[in-house]
């Protein structure tokens, strides 16, 4: 068996080999962790996702959800590529919906799990067998201070992890193991007395450095929420039709970012600047079909048509365009009937159409 830094460099080396950017051991200690979110909990900052406070101190304690647990291997992947336009005017345009970045491509929970598989089985042909488990993002795993632990990044103050050489464009995924190694040196906050992110969010959701209430985040709101969108909220979302990304468009830090050489990541089917009219006129059957493969599939054609009414409402369309939004709109009414969710939306957003000075009949 090689020794405690051969394994660390060894794991390593076969994770670049696999395409992650960054890998790292980390302890599996997340008492401070434990405490942040516990507080989060409490404040009920996790709004509907209940599966946040499921699963006990399993979340925190890695050797419980894993007996034998010892160690944690953490990788990141790179999901972003230049759009070859500029994000902030897409979210400015009338006609066209905003695609977070993460979901433009292929789900991601899928390829990082079968490469991590890969990893561990790499692993063991090298050293010989051990104990493992591979996660990316469903179970209860406390990813980002694991990754900090990694030395992979550092929480920033919108929450995300941010490295300094890659910025925040990257998934994460973790290798449970009972192997005895090292942990890497815990990554350093760089963040420093920059606040541009808590400036820039559009519903003010993240209330202090470091602090992110999700009930109010429009990821929350257009991914996680199942019901009816919060009215004050909708008029804050403006065309964000899944997920949002303004807080990584304005981290400095992701200057840095580095272009995922993943081709499963690029961005399908034109959602990058998708027109709003063409994507709400998608029947169910369509939005599964080209939704396939993908993290926007989740969330199911009501949900869709939730958050493609509330981007409509918002538009600040005049002339033709304004009308053809109209007639778009009434005539989802009565094919949706079923389903009084989307129904109050579309009432919502005709009526947000109708009140719009700028928008003429
Ligand atoms: C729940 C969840 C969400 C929720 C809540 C987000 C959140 N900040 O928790 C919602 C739906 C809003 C969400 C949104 C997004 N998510 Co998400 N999400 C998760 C999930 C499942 C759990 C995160 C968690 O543990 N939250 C618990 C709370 C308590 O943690 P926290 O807010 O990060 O708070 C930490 C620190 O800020 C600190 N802290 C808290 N309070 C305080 C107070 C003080 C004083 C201090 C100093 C520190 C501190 O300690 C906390 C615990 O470490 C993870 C996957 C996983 N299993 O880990 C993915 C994950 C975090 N999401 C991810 C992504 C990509 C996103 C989006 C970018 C998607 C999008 N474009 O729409 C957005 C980003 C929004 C944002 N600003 O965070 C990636 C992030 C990758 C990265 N580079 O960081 C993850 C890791 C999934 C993955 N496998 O890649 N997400
Ligand atoms: S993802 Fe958007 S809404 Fe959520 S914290 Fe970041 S800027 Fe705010």
């Amino acid at each position: 068996m090689l020794n405690s830094t051969s394994i660390t460099e060894l794991v390593k080396t076969i994770g670049r080999s696999l395409g992650f950017q960054d890998i790292g051991i980390a302890s599996i200690n997340l008492e401070k962790a434990q405490q942040h979110l516990q507080q989060w909990l409490d404040e009920g900052r996790h709004g509907e996702m209940s599966y946040m406070a499921n699963h006990g101190s399993k979340r925190w304690r890695p050797e419980e959800l894993v007996e034998q647990t010892r160690s944690v291997i953490s990788v990141s992947i790179n999901y972003w590529s230049d759009r070859g336009f500029d994000p902030w005017q897409l979210l400015e345009d009338n006609r066209r919906g905003y695609i977070s970045r993460y979901a433009l491509g292929r789900d991601y929970h899928k390829l990082m799990r079968k490469r991590l598989q890969k990893m561990a089985q790499l692993i063991e042909q090298e050293i010989g067998s051990f104990g493992y488990r591979v996660f990316v993002d469903s179970a209860p795993v406390l990813e980002k201070p694991l990754a900090t632990q990694a030395g992979i990044g550092w929480i920033g103050k919108h929450t995300n992890l941010v490295n300094q050489h890659s910025g925040s464009w990257f998934f994460l995924g973790e290798i449970y193991t009972d192997l005895p190694v090292e942990s890497d040196v815990e990554s350093v906050d760089h963040c420093g007395t920059c606040s541009r992110c808590i400036d820039i969010c559009p519903t003010a959701a993240i209330t202090a450095p470091y602090r992110l209430d999700a009930r109010l985040c429009i990821s929350y709101l257009t991914i996680e929420l199942k019901g009816s969108i919060p009215l004050e909220l909708r008029p804050l979302i403006g065309n964000r039709i899944f997920g949002c990304d303004d807080c990584q468009l304005i981290c400095p830090w992701n200057r840095f970012a580095q272009a995922s050489s993943e081709p499963d990541f690029s961005p399908r089917h034109g959602l990058e600047q998708p027109d709003l009219l063409e994507l709400f006129s998608w029947s169910e059957t369509e939005f599964l079909s080209k939704t396939e493969g993908m993290a926007i599939r989740r969330i199911g054609h009501e949900q869709w048509l939730r958050n493609i009414a509330i981007a409509l409402g918002n538009s600040s369309a005049a002339g033709p365009l304004k009308e053809k939004m109209i007639a778009a709109l009434k005539l989802r009414l009565p094919t949706v009937i079923s389903s009084p969710m989307v129904t109050e939306h579309i009432e919502w957003a005709l009526a947000q159409l109708d009140s719009n000075p700028s928008a003429a009949h």
